[in-house]
């Protein structure tokens, strides 16, 4: 079955096949929706990126269940030494308070290793469960997430996390340029500003869903209800 979505169902060529298809769960780290982590150290309101947890849980719950679909996780973050923190990244965040690299309390901020830059409990992932470690936005630029999906046959992306408009959507469009056929969920992500949350989702939808579609994890798992 496909999933209702807008502008069209999705996929555009049919019905969820689980082989081919990878839930993917990006940077759900305490460094962007905990308390002490980089986007609290910045000033924003966490709620807005933590609404995303429990529909993410819940869809999480379901697809572990299927034989063979895929979850991926990313996890953005630099070294200790900081050799792959581009200068001008962290010029920014030190102008808005809140410094890679610098102690915070939840460790050093988005540093690989420190407790800010886990995966939160609740989204754990399960051993076996790729774990894509990515030094910036987009989940393609420096890993290997293209060679394991093309390696595992995945050409169907569920995307969720945060932040909808930053990581999400860099990873949205690098997928949708290597040919990858791309959804995102409304409730299964967020943003640090809900007018770019929904002018990212807005994005999305033009001409004919330029990226992909949009969609929520309630018409997901209606789709995924045979399975
Ligand atoms: C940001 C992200 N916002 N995960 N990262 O710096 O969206």
């Amino acid at each position: 079955m496909q999933v209702e979505a807008n502008p069209y169902n999705w996929p555009f060529d049919g019905k969820i096949v689980p082989e081919k298809t990878a839930l993917v769960i990006i940077d759900m780290q305490i460094d962007f929706c905990g308390k002490g982590g980089y986007v609290d150290r910045m000033g924003y309101d966490i709620s807005l990126t933590a609404r995303a947890i429990q529909p993410i849980q819940a869809l999480l719950e379901r697809v572990r269940k299927i034989p063979g679909f895929t979850v991926i996780h990313t996890r953005e973050g630099h070294k200790p030494d900081l050799s792959d923190l581009p200068a001008n990244k962290r010029w920014r965040s030190k102008q808005i308070g809140a410094e890679i690299g610098s102690p915070g309390p939840a460790g050093r901020i988005l540093v690989r290793g420190e407790p800010g830059w886990n995966i939160i409990e609740e989204l754990k992932p399960l051993e076996g469960e790729p774990v894509i470690d990515k030094p910036g936005k987009g989940s393609f630029y420096a890993t290997d997430l293209d060679l394991i999906l093309k390696n595992k046959g995945i050409t169907d992306l569920i995307l969720t996390g945060i932040t909808t408009d930053v990581c999400v959507h860099t990873t949205m469009r690098e997928a949708n340029d290597r040919g990858y056929e791309c959804l995102i969920l409304e409730d299964c992500t967020g943003a640090t500003d809900i007018g770019n949350h929904q002018a990212a989702l807005k994005m999305v939808t033009m001409q004919g869903g330029v990226f992909g579609s949009v969609s929520d994890s309630s018409r997901v798992l209606k789709a995924l209800e045979h399975f």
